[in-house]
């Protein structure tokens, strides 16, 4: 998809598009989790025995459970991930809720019911189940790519994107060979970009890009492979790579992140362009992304975004989104007093890297209240960039704006067990 408006704005999932294997609804066996307080659960033990007895009355299976004190009522919560068809668990949920003091849906299928908190990835593992619910797959280009009319990239286009498909969290990176001609334009990218670092990159970026040219293969004449750089990224920050093989939607990419896990593709633009493309390639990925994931507060500052994002309303998902836009993808920073460019966009196309810091941009601070609102074309160089003054003072700026997203939990993440702790309050 070279028009990625449809799906930043409207994400269209591939799973409303009833997704049907051997006759089982993929959509109604997909897990859902509960949080719940029996209303007698300070007074007696077999307060979560009466409750498990109406998930077995319905036929619900019971995937995971874990209990806790509450904060909100006196006794103890139940966070419940179960198994069912919609209709016996909606049937289940209508007795539970009879027998609870506080009852909160999180869940997949959260549009079929108004209250329920949007599913998120807990488990680092969980995020496989993103694969098959891109929204583009990446072999298919729209007849304005540039790539439209060559059947041999488009060859190639499908080979990363069913090498990616096929994925599966825990298993070395597909290494991948790259062509004469593929080759040629990460050269001349590479080359290019090169000349313009040392004087519109930001400090960190220009500490990070001599140890990816001595660990990692970063060379004019070769296109590192992904396994290399997420072992280096680990090492650093403890953020890894995953290969993907199209757009993810904004949640499910952004979800990613609260597990410093970074989604990349290992395609690359088609040789016709190479200044300037609106899709994310391997060029964008490797030079515009991965530099800047080693950096720890940068890492920390990603991490939060994606925190924020995990049960976020959509309408919050969007915010988040356009936050990462402008920061991740195309923020400017003042360092000694000059601008700088630390968006992935601008580091990763010699022809925006350029133009941003030229006086033709409108220039703004970054507020993630105002920023978070505000439209951006994503075919063409950005009007205006927000300027941070630091990747600290742009983390706590948005930590600050997570804790006005409306969601009845807070969340940790679990770096020795790579999950999310759902937390009762904020
Ligand atoms: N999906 N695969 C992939 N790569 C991205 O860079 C990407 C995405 N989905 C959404 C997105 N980027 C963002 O621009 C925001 O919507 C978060
Ligand atoms: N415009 C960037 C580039 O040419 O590398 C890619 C941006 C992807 C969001
Ligand atoms: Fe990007």
């Amino acid at each position: 998809m070279y028009q990625r408006q449809v799906s930043f704005d409207k994400p269209t999932r591939v799973e409303d598009s009833a997704y049907i294997v051997e006759g089982v609804d993929i959509q109604e066996a997909r897990n859902t989790c509960l949080l719940f307080s029996p209303k007698d659960s300070s007074l007696s033990s077999g307060a979560l025995a009466n409750t498990l007895n109406i998930f077995k009355k319905h036929d619900i299976n019971l995937v995971h459970i874990e209990s806790r004190s509450s904060l909100r009522v006196p006794g103890y919560e139940f966070f419940v991930e179960c198994d069912g068809k919609s209709g016996a668990l909606g049937k289940a949920i209508e007795d539970l809720k009879q027998q609870c003091s506080y009852f909160n849906i999180i869940s997949r299928d959260y549009k079929d019911n108004a209250t329920a908190v949007p599913w998120f990835p807990r488990r680092i593992r969980d995020l496989d189940r993103f694969a098959n619910q891109i929204l583009s797959y990446g072999a298919e280009l729209d007849s304005d790519h540039p790539g439209f009319t060559d059947p041999e990239y488009r060859n190639r286009r499908k080979y990363f994107a069913d090498i990616a498909y096929n994925y599966k969290h825990g298993e070395p990176l597909p290494h991948v060979d790259y062509n004469k001609e593929e080759i040629e334009t990460w050269g001349i990218i590479f080359r290019n970009l090169s000349k313009l670092y040392k004087s519109h990159a930001c400090r960190e970026y220009n500490h990070v890009f001599p140890l990816l040219v001595d660990n990692c293969g970063f060379r004019e004449d070769n296109i590192p492979q992904l396994e290399d750089v997420s072992n280096f990224l680990r090492d650093c920050t403890g953020f890894t790579l995953r290969p993907v093989a199209g757009l993810l939607s904004s949640r499910d990419f952004l979800a990613g992140l609260a597990f410093r896990v970074f989604h990349s593709t290992q395609y690359i633009r088609h040789p016709s362009k190479p200044m300037y493309t609106p899709e994310p390639d391997v060029c964008h990925e490797l030079l515009g992304h991965v530099p800047l994931f080693a950096d720890p507060a940068f890492a920390q500052f990603s991490q939060e975004i994606g925190l924020a994002s995990l049960g976020a309303p959509d309408d919050y998902i969007e915010k988040l989104s356009t936050i990462f836009w402008f920061t991740v993808e195309y923020g400017l920073c003042r360092q000694e007093g000059e601008l700088k460019a630390y968006g992935a966009g601008l580091l990763s196309s010699y022809g925006e890297l350029e133009y941003c810091l030229t006086d033709k941009p409108q220039l703004k601070d970054f507020e993630p209240e105002v920023t978070g609102i505000t439209k951006y074309p994503i075919t063409q160089f950005q009007p205006l960039y927000y300027v941070a003054d630091s990747f600290e003072s742009a983390k706590e700026k948005t930590i600050k704006f997570a804790n006005s997203i409306p969601r009845p939990f807070g969340v940790r993440y679990n770096a020795y067990t790579q999950s999310v702790e759902v937390l009762d309050s904020k």
